[in-house]
């Protein structure tokens, strides 16, 4: 039986890879962090069905950052695989915190491939690289070879990241990935980010639960995919007989207003009766347009995505409805 570790179990991308790997009959470790509040929804339903716990997915405590911690856990469960998904994720925040998004989104990375340099074993290691590096485009589509102009802190982090994965490959003969993935949603996506933003608050308005909505720039354009098929991608990659780096996208790109229309359509309702603009939203230095090429993948991998975008926002806003209604009902509203 294979072993993996996941960082950021816990997050959306963690938790469907936790399902693919279960299912592949994977003993899953992952990492996770001490929060104030219940984290672990995401994965509740891997952990343990109501009435046994699943003896193939262990969680341990810990941060990115805390050297000990990861070099301990490493050294304890020998994992043939690392899936490295642990970050400070969000692009607006990043402004807000660089340093904390520098120490765990860059350096964490290290810690990890530090670990497998010196445990001996040829543990092989995937690295969340991201669109985001590619920032103010140099060219369209963006593809492997395409240079990189990041345009925020995150960016910048995930670029040391992805640089360090490439370096530990080249110097220490390391199996090291880094896929480079656009945006990927679902139904688990953070809800600070625009298009679970956009699913929920069409859900309550549709619920009268409330009625303006908020949003920053309608105008970015990004390659959005489904969260379910890239994790299929990042496991396939860790497969092959060599580690190189990817590219995974669907080769279509879409404004945040076309997501707004979708959406908003789908559940009968009209956005421009309740999107308002908070200038909060922009960010001091925008990414204007992602569009992938992912080629490489395709032809390497044999990856494809089954999941295209009309389909993708209406599966969210269909989740976030009967969500918001279990909620109501719940509460004895409906
Ligand atoms: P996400 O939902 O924000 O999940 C991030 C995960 O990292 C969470 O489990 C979070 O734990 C954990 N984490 C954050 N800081 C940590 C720390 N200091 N120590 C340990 N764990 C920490 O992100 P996602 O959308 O699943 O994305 C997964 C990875 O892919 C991230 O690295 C992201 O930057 C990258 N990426 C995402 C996309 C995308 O479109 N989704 C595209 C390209 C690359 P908590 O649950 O406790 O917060
Ligand atoms: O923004 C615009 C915003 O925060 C998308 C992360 O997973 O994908 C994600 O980063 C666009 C931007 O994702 C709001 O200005 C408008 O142009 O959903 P987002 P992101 O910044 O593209 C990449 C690939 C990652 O690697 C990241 O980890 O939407 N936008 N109004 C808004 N964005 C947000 N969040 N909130 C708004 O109100």
């Amino acid at each position: 039986m294979k072993t993996a570790l996941i960082t950021g179990i816990s997050g959306q991308d963690g938790s469907y890879l936790a399902e693919l790997l279960l299912a592949k009959g994977y003993q899953v470790h992952g990492l996770i962090r001490r929060s104030s509040t219940f984290n672990t929804s995401r994965i509740q339903h891997l952990y343990q069905d109501p009435h046994t716990p699943n003896p193939r997915l262990s969680l341990t405590y810990g941060d990115l950052t805390d050297e000990g911690a990861v070099i301990r856990l490493v050294e304890r469960i020998q994992p043939d695989e690392i899936y490295n998904l642990a970050a400070q994720s969000h692009v607006r925040v990043s402004f807000d915190s660089p340093g904390y998004t520098a120490d765990v989104t860059a350096r964490g990375t290290l810690n990890l491939l530090e670990c497998i340099r010196h445990s001996g074993k040829r543990t092989r290691f995937y690295q969340a690289s991201s669109s985001e590096m590619f920032g103010l485009v140099q060219e369209t589509p963006q593809r492997e070879t395409t240079p990189f102009y990041p345009r925020s802190p995150y960016a910048v982090s995930k670029m040391f990241a992805h640089w360090m994965t490439v370096n530990y490959r080249e110097a220490y003969d390391i199996f090291a990935c880094s896929g480079i993935l656009f945006n990927h949603e679902s139904p688990r996506r953070g809800e600070t980010f625009v298009t679970r933003k956009i699913t929920r608050a069409a859900a309550r308005i549709k619920l009268g639960l409330e009625d303006v909505l908020y949003l920053g720039n309608l105008d970015a354009r990004r390659d959005w995919g489904f969260a379910g098929d890239y994790v299929e991608a990042m496991w396939m990659m860790l497969q092959q007989d060599a580690p190189d780096d990817y590219v995974v996208a669907t080769g279509e790109t879409h404004t945040v207003r076309d997501f707004l229309d979708v959406t908003f359509d789908h559940l009968g309702l009209d956005w421009r009766k309740h999107v308002k603009i908070d200038p909060r939203y922009f960010r001091p230095t925008e990414v204007d347009l992602l569009l992938g090429d992912s080629t490489r993948a395709r032809e390497k991998l044999g990856w494809a995505p089954r999941v295209r975008f009309q389909e993708l926002a209406k599966m969210m806003a269909d989740a976030d409805l009967a969500a918001e209604s279990r909620i109501c009902k719940s509460e004895g509203r409906i």
